[in-house]
């Protein structure tokens, strides 16, 4: 069994999940902050069989689109603690996708 974390825009959190769970996944959505950004974002939680893992991250793949985003020192503290004077234009994901491996899994 694997364990997906889905760290994904909040725009694009609600299609893929609603995606993710119309194709039989189970997700679970945790409200979390990017550390350099810190700007709110989605992380997705899909606990799944192994050989739906590659199903899953296709429908991710397929709802979830890269964006331009200004960085700028009043938006990004993780950043702007450094001497950032100019904003810049940085490409934020899509999704950033962990797959861990789950020994166990129980449920009462
Ligand atoms: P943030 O940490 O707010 O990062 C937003 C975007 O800023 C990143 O997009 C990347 O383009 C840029 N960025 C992040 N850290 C940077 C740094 N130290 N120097 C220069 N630019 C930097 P993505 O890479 O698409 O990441 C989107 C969000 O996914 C991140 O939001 C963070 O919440 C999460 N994330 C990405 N990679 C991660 C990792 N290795 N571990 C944990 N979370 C991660």
């Amino acid at each position: 069994m694997k364990m997906i974390f889905a760290i994904v825009n909040n725009d694009d959190s609600t299609v893929a999940s609603s995606a993710l769970t119309e194709a039989g996944f189970s997700v679970t959505r945790l409200s979390t902050t990017g550390g350099f950004l810190m700007v709110g974002n989605t992380t997705l939680l899909i606990g799944t069989e192994d050989d739906k893992c590659k199903d899953a991250i296709e429908i991710l793949r397929h709802h979830c689109t890269t964006r331009k985003r200004m960085n700028s020192s009043t938006t990004s503290f993780g950043a702007g603690l450094k001497n950032h004077s100019l904003p810049e234009e940085i490409t934020v994901g899509g999704a950033t996708v962990f797959v861990l491996s789950v020994d166990q899994m129980e449920k009462f």
